[in-house]
Parts: structure tokens; C-alpha cells; sequence
């Protein structure tokens, strides 16, 4: 099996961490980074859930008496404050002030007392590590002096083009920071994964505008701006390949998980009460100690019973798509339990009623138009349109809580 090493751009938020510790223990990929962005909340609060996860997940390893070598521990990077151009807003409404249901205010759970400290580089003290690696005593991630984007850059510098993929599911302000930097070495990418935009449907956080798109609108535009005159066919795959091995700039696979498709993902909260809730392993402590919370805003807000675990799900179907490398090859997990289509999006960048909002022309003769237009390459965004949710949920909730749900009564 192959392994694909990932980046995971995130604003841990409630399926934040949910995505992020199902990718974890996900054999099939290896993070190699997390970069963190504004988002669901202010980045101090970002940085601190983001520690604190990572140090339940050592001791969910210690529970189960696994270890990691330190060079194979994720790089925690800080990324973006604000959004490129945008005025900032927050997601606080779901996902409390803190990002995960005011659980340190109210003592429900409680955040390594140096967090703040721990996020510094220690560029000596980890070198060290690297020689004389006793498990037991390192921190539970990696840390560094680049920001967010410059370690995307970096981690796609440091492996062969077309092997790294990344996961992106905040705001895309580190990801298109990356590519104003250095286009050529974003092209190194296999794949973005997006979870993001309200495609042919009513948005989450404006009736446009789903939250992630919103946040960073023109990060947004800029990122699915990358999948210009991408081909996904054996000869497409071929030209990206010559083009980055010359060190030049290729179009990008971009696949998104719009709201329409993600809603299928949710996570019915009777499940999570009789399967979780009992549970006293490091991970469903943690998880229990926010999701009461989540769970109080769906039936308050939203009249509803199910989670919505968005950026779980995009992590699940990034997990589908690896065998697939962008030249149009059909593999059965994908096929069988996907259905996408391939559109010209943007993102409205300029207009504040409908800010967020993604679009593309839906008359079938300007496709034709373009393409017979030099100059006028267009953006060619894979947009899932439907996912298996059944085969999702089974999955997550036996990898991360290790409960067999009953799938036939999703
Ligand atoms: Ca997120």
C-alpha cells in the first residue's frame, strides 16, 4: 500500500479535530504537517485546541501502548491571522468562542498549562531529538519558524512532484498565500482537497455563501484559479509530470466538497450519545467534553439531530481519491461512491450581499465558447456532487471511537 503523505490546512473547530484525528490514525495517509489558519475562531484559540488535540492523541497512543518516532510526528505551523483582503468573521456561533464549546472556561477540559510556549520553535532542542529519539519524552508534534504557507511550500519542496496532497478545511488563506509566493512549487501538489462552497445550493453562513469561502473569499477564487486548463486524462497527467519536473508552473487537480454533498457526511447525535458517550478512552473524553455543546447549538439553531462532520468527511474522500493521480483513471471506491462534475467556479470576491458565494455560467454554449477562445482557459474545479455517507460514518466511528455502528439504519 502506498502511503500518501499530506498536508492538513485547518481552523480546529468542532470536524476540524474530528478530521484531524481520524486522519491520524488513517494508515493510508501520513500527515506530515497540520498549517493553522483564522477560521472557526481567532488563531490564539486555533493554536491552543490545535496543542491540546495533538497531546490527546499522544495519549491516546500511550492507552494503547503505540509510539511514533519523532521524525514522523506532524509539523504544527501557524499560518494566516487574517484573511488576504476580507474583513475577518468568525464561526463562533457553532462552534463557541473558544472553537470548541467554551470546554476550557468551563473546565471540561483543560489545555497544556505551556501551550502557548510549546507552539515556539526550538530549532537545538528538536535537532537533538532527531539523534537520540526516546518517545517517551518528546512533545507530540514537530514545531518551525515558517509560517503556514511557507510550510506547505516547504513539505511540497521536500518530496518528489506529485505525491503530496493537501487537505484544506478553513478559510484558504495559507493555501493561496502559497501560491502568490511560489506558484511553480504549489504545482508540485497531486491534489487539493477542499471542503468548501455552496455549489447549486443555499449557503451556511449567508444564504450565499457557505462559511469557508466566505472567510477568505479571495483566497478562495485565487485557489480554485489553480485548477485553470486542468485535464484530468493520461495526457493531462503527462503534461503536469513534464511541467514540474522543468520546474514550471502546471494547472492543479482542485476537488471541493461543496455543502450540498457534505450534508450527507452528518453524524446522527442519537449515535454519538450511545456509542461515545460511554466511552472513557483519551479520544472520546476529549471529543465528549465539546460535542455536548455542538450538540445543544444543532437542536437550539438548526431544530436538528445530526452532526454535520464536514471536514471528516473531505478527509474520507481524499482517502478515496489516492489511488487516482489526477489523469482521468477510474478506481472502484472512488466510482463506486462518488459523483462529481468538473465546472468553471469562482468565488464572488467584490459584491458584500453575495461575498462567498461561488458560481459558474450555466449556458451550455459558453463552454464551447472558451474553449475555442485563446487566452480564456477555464478554471476546471472536480465539484462532488454526491458521496456514500453510510460508508463514511461506519468508518470514522470504528477508526476513531472503535464502535461498530449499525450502518443499514443510517
Ligand atoms: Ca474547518
Amino acid at each position: 500500500m502506498t502511503v500518501e503523505p499530506i498536508i492538513i490546512d485547518t481552523d480546529p473547530g468542532v470536524d476540524d479535530v474530528l478530521a484531524i484525528i481520524f486522519l491520524l490514525l488513517s494508515n493510508e495517509v501520513h500527515v506530515k504537517a497540520i498549517t493553522l489558519t483564522h477560521g472557526n475562531t481567532d488563531l490564539y484559540n486555533i493554536k491552543r485546541n490545535a496543542v491540546t488535540l495533538l497531546h490527546v492523541m499522544q495519549k491516546h497512543r500511550e492507552s494503547v501502548n503505540s509510539t511514533i518516532s519523532f521524525q514522523d510526528l506532524p509539523v504544527l505551523a501557524v499560518g494566516s491571522e487574517l484573511p488576504l483582503k476580507s474583513d475577518s468573521i468568525y464561526a463562533t456561533y457553532f462552534h463557541g468562542s473558544d472553537g470548541l464549546g467554551e470546554i476550557y472556561k468551563q473546565g471540561k477540559y483543560t489545555a497544556p498549562p505551556d501551550w502557548e510556549n510549546q507552539i515556539i520553535h526550538q530549532a537545538a532542542q528538536e535537532e537533538a531529538l532527531y539523534d537520540n529519539d526516546d518517545p517517551c519524552q518528546h512533545k507530540p508534534f514537530k514545531t518551525t519558524g515558517r509560517d503556514g504557507a511557507d510550510e506547505i511550500l516547504y513539505q511540497l519542496k521536500q518530496a518528489p512532484p506529485l505525491t503530496v496532497s493537501i487537505l484544506a478545511v478553513g478559510p484558504l488563506t495559507n493555501v493561496a498565500l502559497a501560491y502568490q509566493r511560489d506558484p511553480v512549487t504549489l504545482s508540485r501538489v497531486k491534489r487539493i482537497v477542499i471542503m468548501g462552497g455552496a455549489v447549486d445550493s443555499p449557503g451556511n453562513v449567508t444564504s450565499m455563501a457557505e462559511f469557508n469561502f466566505r472567510a477568505d473569499p479571495d483566497a478562495a477564487d485565487i485557489v480554485l484559479s489553480t485548477s485553470k486548463g486542468f485535464q484530468a486524462t493520461p495526457k493531462g497527467y503527462r503534461d503536469r509530470v513534464s511541467l514540474v519536473t522543468e520546474g514550471k508552473k502546471a494547472p492543479i487537480h482542485v476537488t471541493i466538497l461543496p455543502l450540498k454533498a457534505a450534508d450527507n457526511g452528518d453524524i446522527s447525535v442519537q449515535d454519538f450519545e450511545k456509542y461515545v458517550k460511554p466511552l472513557d478512552t483519551p479520544l472520546a473524553v476529549f471529543c465528549n467534553s465539546f460535542l455536548e455543546h455542538t450538540f445543544g447549538v444543532i437542536a437550539k439553531f438548526y431544530n436538528a439531530d445530526t452532526l454535520p462532520v464536514y471536514d471528516a468527511y473531505a478527509g474520507f474522500l481524499l482517502l478515496d481519491m489516492i489511488p487516482d493521480k489526477g489523469d482521468g483513471s477510474t478506481t472502484p471506491d472512488f466510482d463506486n461512491n462518488w459523483k462529481c462534475q468538473y465546472i468553471d467556479l469562482h468565488v464572488e470576491t467584490s459584491e458584500q450581499n453575495t461575498l462567498g458565494m461561488s458560481y459558474y455560467d450555466k449556458r451550455p454554449e459558453t463552454k464551447k465558447l472558451l474553449n475555442g477562445c485563446p487566452g480564456s482557459t477555464p478554471n476546471n474545479v472536480q465539484v462532488i456532487t454526491e458521496g456514500n455517507g453510510s460508508r463514511f460514518r461506519h468508518l470514522f466511528m470504528s477508526r476513531v471511537f472503535g464502535v461498530d455502528i449499525n450502518v443499514d439504519q443510517q
